[in-house]
This record gives C-alpha cells, sequence and structure tokens, in this order.
C-alpha cells in the first residue's frame, strides 16, 4: 500500500486533477509524473528515508508532480517561495538540511549557486519530470514526517513545522467534511505555495476527493474575475487582501459587466475566507456583490485549520466559527487555567491529530509551544454563550500580518541593523484596510548618517521577501521608551508612519 493520497488517486485515473492556463492534467498523469519525479530524486536508492528535498515551482502541475514525487520517494517536501530574495532561500536550504534543490528551469539562475555553495544536489524540474520511473517505490507510513513549513515566530528567522502524513491527511478530513468538498468540485488557486492555504487547504485538499485544482502563477484581480465569468468554478478560498482586491476590480467594472461578474459567483458553490481577520465591512461588500456570506475559518500552519463558521447555518460576521471536526479547542488564561466562562478572554490552545509534530531541529522550542500536550498558539479569543469563537489578536506584537504572510519584526529589524547607516530600529504592524497591517519601520540613524526611504527599501529587497520590506519609513532622534529604556511598540504603533 503506497500513501492514502496517491492510492485514491489511483480511482480517479482520468478525471481532471490540475488547470493551467494552458493545459488540462489527469490524475493519471499526475501519477505517471510524479512516479518520474520520485525515480530521479532516488536516483538508485531505494528510499529517500525523510530526506529533505527543497523544490521552487511557480504553482502549476510541475508543482504538485514534484510535490508528490517527494513524498512517494519518501522524502520530506520543503516548499521555497517563489518571492523569496537568494538570502531567504538559503536560509531554508541550510536550516532544513535539503539534501537535494529542486527548481524549475525560471528560478534555475537563482537557486543553482545557492546549492553549489551549500554543496547540495541541484536538479531541474524537466531533468525530474523526464527521468525514467522505476517500478517500484518505498513503502511509505503515514506516520512518517512529509512536509517542512517556515513560519515567522517571535524568535527572529523563521522555523520549520514539521507535519507527517497523517497530520495533512487529519487536516484534508476535516475540511473535506466541514466544507463539504466533492470530486464536482473545481476550486480556482491563486495563493503562494509555500504556506499552508495554499498547500493544503487548495491543492491536497481537491486532489485527496477527485476534484479539479485550476491554478494561476499568480493573483491577479481581473484574470480571476474572467474565470470566475466562465462558470466552471465550484469554490474559491483566499486571504482578505485578496477579497479586498476582487472588490476594487468590480467598483471599477462598467456596470454591465458588473452583472456578470456578480451573476458568476452566485452559481459557486462555497467562498472562503482565512489567514488574517476578515474585516466585516469586506464581508458587508462581498455579499452584495456575490451573494455569499464569506465563510470565515481560522487556522495556523502548525495546526492546520482550527476553527470555521459553518457551510450551512448562520455564518457570524467577525467571528470564526466553532473547532472543525476531530480539533479540540480550549482557551487558556495568562495563569495558564482553562477560561471555562463565556465571553472570557484567552490564549487559543490546540489538540488533535492534524496538529504538527515539531519544530525542526528545536526541541525547545517544540517543548515551548505545547502546555500538557495542548499547542499554544499564541493567538487570543472569546467563546460566545453559543460556542462561536471571536479573535482578538495575537498575543505578540513582534508578529505581523500582512497580506496573509505572517511576519517577524524581530527578522526585518535584525536584517535593517545590519545596515551600516542604521543605528537602532524598531518594527510594527500598523492597521491598514487593504493589507490587514503594514510593515512600518522606526530608525535611529548613526550620527552624520541619512538615508532615503527608496534606497532602503531597495537594499531590503534584496535581503527580504517583499512582503516583509517596511512600506513606510520614520527616522527619529530615538524610539520612544518606557521608564526602564525598553522601546514601547505600542506607543510606536500610533505614530503617524509616512515615510521621511
Ligand atoms: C507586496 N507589496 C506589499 C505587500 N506585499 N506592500 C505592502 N504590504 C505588503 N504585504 C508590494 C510589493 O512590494 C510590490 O510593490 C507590490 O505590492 C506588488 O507586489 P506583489 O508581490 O506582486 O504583491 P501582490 O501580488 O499584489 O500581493 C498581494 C497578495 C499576496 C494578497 C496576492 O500578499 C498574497 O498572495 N497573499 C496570500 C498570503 C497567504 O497565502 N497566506 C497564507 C498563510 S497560511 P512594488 O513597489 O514593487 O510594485 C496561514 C494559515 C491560515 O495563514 O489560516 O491560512
Ligand atoms: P501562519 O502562522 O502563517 O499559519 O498564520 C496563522 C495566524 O494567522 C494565526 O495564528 C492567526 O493569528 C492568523 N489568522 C488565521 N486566520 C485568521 C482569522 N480568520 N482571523 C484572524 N486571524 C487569523
Amino acid at each position: 500500500m503506497s500513501l492514502p493520497l496517491i492510492e485514491r488517486a489511483l480511482q480517479f485515473d482520468n478525471r481532471t486533477a490540475i488547470v493551467t492556463l494552458n493545459a488540462e492534467y489527469s490524475y493519471r498523469q499526475l501519477l505517471n509524473s510524479s512516479a518520474r519525479a520520485a525515480a530521479g530524486l532516488l536516483n538508485g536508492r531505494n528510499d529517500l528515508t525523510e530526506a529533505r528535498v527543497a523544490f521552487l515551482t511557480p504553482p502549476g502541475f510541475e508543482y504538485a508532480a514534484v510535490q508528490w514525487g517527494i513524498w512517494r520517494a519518501g522524502g520530506i517536501a520543503v516548499p521555497l517561495a517563489v518571492s523569496h530574495p537568494a538570502p531567504e532561500l538559503e536560509y531554508v536550504i541550510a536550516d532544513s538540511d535539503a539534501e537535494i534543490v529542486v527548481a524549475h528551469p525560471d528560478f534555475a539562475g537563482k537557486l543553482r549557486p545557492v546549492a553549489h555553495k551549500l554543496h547540495r544536489r541541484f536538479v531541474t524540474t524537466p531533468e525530474l519530470l523526464s527521468a525514467t520511473a522505476s517500478r517500484q517505490l518505498p513503502q511509505v507510513e503515514p506516520q512518517r514526517r512529509a512536509m517542512i513549513v517556515y513560519t515567522s515566530g517571535t524568535t527572529g528567522k523563521p522555523k520549520g513545522v514539521v507535519s507527517t502524513h497523517q497530520n495533512i491527511q487529519a487536516q484534508v478530513t476535516a475540511m473535506v467534511s466541514a466544507w463539504g468538498w466533492s470530486a464536482d468540485d473545481r476550486i480556482l488557486h491563486v495563493l503562494p505555495l509555500h504556506h499552508v492555504h495554499g498547500i493544503v487547504n487548495v491543492l491536497t485538499t481537491p486532489l485527496w476527493v477527485g476534484a479539479s485544482c485550476f491554478i494561476l502563477p499568480k493573483f491577479n484581480a481581473e484574470q480571476v474575475w474572467q474565470i470566475f465569468e466562465t462558470g466552471q468554478i465550484t469554490a474559491f478560498m483566499a486571504v482578505p487582501t485578496i477579497y479586498a482586491r476582487l472588490i476594487a476590480a468590480w467598483d471599477a467594472a462598467l456596470p454591465e459587466r458588473r452583472q456578470a461578474m456578480s451573476a458568476a459567483c452566485v452559481q459557486m458553490r462555497l467562498m472562503v475566507s482565512g489567514s488574517a481577520a476578515l474585516p466585516v465591512s469586506v464581508l458587508e461588500k462581498w455579499r452584495q456583490i456575490s451573494g455569499h456570506t464569506l465563510l470565515e475559518r481560522y487556522g495556523m500552519t502548525e495546526i492546520g485549520m482550527g476553527l470555521s463558521n459553518p457551510l450551512r447555518g448562520e455564518r457570524v460576521p467577525g467571528h470564526v466559527g466553532r473547532p472543525m471536526p476531530g480539533v479540540e479547542l480550549r482557551l487558556v488564561d495568562e495563569a495558564g487555567l482553562p477560561v471555562d466562562a463565556p465571553n472570557t478572554p484567552g490564549e487559543i490552545q490546540v489538540r488533535g491529530p492534524g496538529v504538527f509534530r515539531e519544530y525542526w531541529q528545536r526541541p525547545q522550542a517544540t517543548a515551548q509551544a505545547f502546555q500538557d500536550g495542548w499547542f499554544r498558539t499564541g493567538d487570543t479569543a472569546l467563546r460566545r454563550p453559543d460556542g462561536v469563537y471571536r479573535i482578538l489578536g495575537r498575543n505578540s506584537v513582534d508578529i505581523i500580518k500582512t497580506g496573509g504572510f505572517k511576519v517577524s519584526a524581530l527578522e526585518i529589524e535584525e536584517v535593517l541593523r545590519t545596515h551600516p547607516a542604521i543605528r537602532e530600529c524598531a518594527v510594527v504592524g500598523v492597521p491598514d484596510p487593504e493589507w490587514g497591517e503594514r510593515v512600518c519601520a522606526a530608525l535611529v540613524l548613526e550620527t552624520g548618517a541619512s538615508l532615503a526611504a527608496e534606497g532602503l527599501r531597495g537594499w531590503a529587497k534584496e535581503r527580504l521577501a517583499p512582503y516583509k520590506v517596511p512600506s513606510e519609513i520614520l527616522v527619529l532622534d530615538d524610539l520612544p521608551r518606557n521608564a526602564m529604556g525598553k522601546v514601547t511598540k505600542p506607543a510606536l504603533k500610533k505614530m503617524n508612519f509616512s515615510d521621511t
């Protein structure tokens, strides 16, 4: 027996698995290509035995073929981000200790030198996908580690979240039952494929049920509307920023087109928002445009989906519903005691088969992330008397959510501090209607130094992903501090940020 995901795909055979702008691929083609990729990765070995394989391909068929190939060869998939500059890619490859680095030809120029520098085997996707499939692939038990997704935390550099095949299956099956997935679904995929929303919710789940996934290489509001208007899509999942962009595109359209756009949404069965708080104003406007009350759910890389509004029944704006199937969830007060009374804030803690196994090679961080077997999310919420949860915010001011991406203020500060003109800095997330939060940086410069905001942004882009580059930069004589001399970020967040 191979992995259930693969066994199931054998039955879906010539049904359509993946659609791109240029082609359609069946489950059979995905199985054949991933078998070749597996053989190419194994390169004569019997089993990768959890070797890490870092891979960088734009969203599309090759991504799925390589991911499945890694799994079928017994390896751990480490997805890299197409938007990340070389230093961030190097960090992930080195931290995960990836043995093999796979790149789509579009990214070979960027990744090959990194792989060579770190002495890793480097291979391109065409090379892998044209390998000769071997007759036998290893037996991969679901308890094995399957994937490492890098996520920002309050400890500076991102940590690798390790999920087993079982963890992913638990996350997927919870979504199948909660959201009524079926083989007749056809979802439009517009998300990056280095985070769970794009990887698990919108790619693995449809492939688990025999549905089709229409993958765009990158989000583009106009293209999304055009695809909706073909009437082929049944489900859509995105972050609030993307819904805000779709609303802006609808607003900008001519009245006759608007009608067609709205009519196209009405035929769809499910529209989900998550990864960041959905502003009620966006929910309301989307309801007027599409006739859908967005199903808001709450999740995290470490747990998959934790809370969800219902598929059928009342969806409460500004709330994230009740625990997903199989998810045990509790609130805990500052003393670490469970909060049982309704309407009382506490930290969300989660237990269940979808909860990740460990932070890669960080036993201390893993131990600290759990309290008596419960994963500490770092998010604060309250539960209404009817059991519906509301997210109140995050415990740490150093975690920023921008465009649905989790970003660590400390990681950005660490990079900014390496700039020769910067003596001190503090990074905060400032509320923003489009991005949720905007990354803003306050700087204190070295005596006599000067720094133009654009110049600094250009410098930062070579070292950080675009969504981590401060959109506003404020130069101050000193940072706001409390009586102990410690920087007070809440005070900083209230400052009027605009480039100086
Ligand atoms: C990009 N830009 C930003 C920015 N991101 N500016 C401010 N804040 C940000 N966050 C700037 C770029 O520098 C660039 O500027 C311009 O915007 C266009 O850049 P881009 O990279 O093309 O951005 P765009 O495609 O517009 O990105 C918007 C987006 C993207 C919403 C499509 O942010 C996105 O894909 N978000 C999804 C994140 C996601 O999947 N999260 C799930 C995490 S899992 P210039 O000047 O260069 O033009 C998780 C668990 C769960 O959270 O519950 O799901
Ligand atoms: P990540 O670490 O990238 O997986 O992001 C997970 C974090 O996103 C959670 O810990 C929350 O802070 C946030 N998040 C996800 N969904 C929601 C939501 N519906 N409302 C508010 N915050 C959310």
